[in-house]
């Protein structure tokens, strides 16, 4: 038996192929979420034995034994694949059989490092367990990528702290989802909780509380790596020049001072752009941005102000791609052309306009406006996020090219660590299948009711609050 993924998976550039043959199984089609783009599947069933089952590296394979990635990816997915047999008995089983020599279930990858965490996210959403435990997966064959390459999740750690722990159950939960992208929208006007190496004085004077309420070199590095072992990017959001009344406690003269009269009235405006120092700070903030981070994007923000022109070409000299709300395009400033503008006013006829113009004048672009998840209200307004058409605007293929995908934002004023989970999942899932499956085939918003259950499910299992979509229960409810 064996499962072999082998392709290609070029981020940011749009052309993008993705395949996982899987020439074994799955339950039932209704178990992939999101689904794939082909699946075939029949009743025909092989039991897998946890204690002779092992992921291993395909001979072909570039990648080999020793690359951190995916050996834990492997311990990950085997944990969660059975979850009865814990990692550290998995590896002692390994050997013990491997003495004995007996025959094996093999999956097999041939690999690219990037596709593979999808790859091994759908395979155990293949494994099922029935009443008496044991396991099973159906002869399945799956050819997949996704419809966009920029699947992302917005965390906004300024209105409310997210403990670490938050932020990296968040990562593991969006890879079951296959989001790549965790868009951290670190500080805003009400604190700066990130620890700057060269302006420690942004978080101790601007952060919620100095010492607890911050995230230190070592906490972005561990949510780094994390989100890295799991196939997602880190998009940093230092966003200014408004939104950064927080900035203003720790850096003096950042700020534009207001005036009631000829007198200052003690409060501020965005960052002042008439004083050079301002360029000179920023500057120095993004060059350390730019080497915490190692994304090729950074996000720099710009909603909500009108004076953008002075911040879209600091990245220029980082050699970084700016990502910026879409506030900087409708002010009509100059902006570099490898810029992506971000989409997230409006109803679907003006963000459909938006779409348009901004994809008319040559931008790439990222859609926002139809998944603030932060919005809620009584019933199944996933049913909202699942039927959006991000290609629905009018404009040429070749401006529907430059849609390169769509983000979920979670905008903190309601949400801190005690509900952040409930109010994401599965909601944001419903966005996920979007920005991954076939259009035609996923148009239907009752068919996937079930399957969204399923999954929801799923993750209660995984040890995912996931709020309920409707009246049912699952098999393993929340412990
Ligand atoms: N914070 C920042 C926000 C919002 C934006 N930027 C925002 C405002 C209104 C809505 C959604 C989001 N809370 N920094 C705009 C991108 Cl409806």
């Amino acid at each position: 038996m064996s499962v072999v993924t082998s392709g290609r998976y070029t981020f940011p550039s749009y052309n993008l192929v993705f395949f996982i043959f899987l020439q074994l199984g799955l339950h039932s089609v209704e178990g992939v979420w999101p689904l794939p783009q082909s699946i075939t599947s029949s009743p025909e069933r092989y039991p897998l034995n946890p204690q002779a089952f092992y992921f291993t590296y395909g001979s072909q394979s570039a990648a080999q034994e020793g690359c951190s990635v995916l050996d834990e990816a492997f311990k990950r997915y085997f944990s969660l694949i059975f979850p009865d047999y814990s990692s550290g008995r998995f590896y002692s089983e390994v050997k013990f059989l491997k003495c004995k020599n007996e025959v094996r279930f093999k999956v097999l990858l041939n690999l690219n490092v990037v596709v593979v965490h999808t790859g091994l996210e759908t395979f155990s959403q293949l494994v099922y367990q029935e009443d008496f435990g044991s396991y099973y997966v159906n002869k399945t064959e799956i050819k997949d990528f996704p419809r966009f390459q920029f699947r992302g999740i917005l965390l906004d750690t300024s209105r409310h702290y997210l403990p670490v722990q938050a932020i990296l159950k968040t990562l593991d939960a969006m890879a079951f989802s296959k989001f790549n992208v965790f868009h951290w929208h670190i500080v805003d006007d009400p604190s700066f909780p990130y620890q700057s190496r060269t302006f420690p004085d942004l978080s101790a004077k601007g952060a919620f509380h100095p010492m607890t309420h911050i995230y230190t070199q070592s906490d972005v590095g561990r949510v780094i790596s994390f989100a890295r072992m799991r196939g997602i990017r880190v998009l940093p959001e230092f966003d200014s020049p408004g939104h950064t009344q927080s900035w203003g406690k720790g850096q003096s003269d950042l700020l534009t001072p207001c005036y009631s009269g000829s007198s200052p009235s003690g409060t501020f405006g965005p960052v002042n752009p008439i004083l050079p120092s301002t360029y000179k700070f920023m500057a120095t903030l993004f060059k350390e941005v730019s080497s915490v981070f190692p994304d090729s994007y950074i996000h720099l923000g710009g909603d909500e102000v009108n004076f953008s022109c002075c911040i879209v070409n600091i990245t220029v000299a980082l050699n970084r791609t700016s990502i910026v709300w879409q506030d900087v395009f409708d002010y009509h400033e100059r902006i570099p052309k490898d810029t992506v503008l971000h989409i997230w006013k409006g109803l679907p006829a003006s963000y459909a306009a938006e779409l348009s113009a901004i994809t008319k004048a040559g931008y790439r672009v990222l859609l926002a406006a139809p998944w603030y998840i932060n919005h809620i209200s009584y019933g199944q307004d996933w049913r909202n996020y699942y039927t959006v058409q991000p290609l629905n605007f009018s404009g040429t293929e070749e401006q529907k090219k430059l849609v390169i995908g769509g983000e979920v934002c979670m905008w903190g004023e309601y949400v801190d660590a005690t509900n952040l989970t409930p109010r994401l999942w599965p909601r944001a899932s419903a966005a996920a299948e979007r920005l991954w499956s076939d259009e035609k085939q996923t148009s239907d918003v009752d068919k996937a009711f079930p399957r969204l259950q399923d999954f929801r499910c799923e993750l209660l299992r995984r040890g995912i609050q996931a709020e309920p979509l409707f009246v049912g229960h699952c098999k393993h409810e929340y412990q």
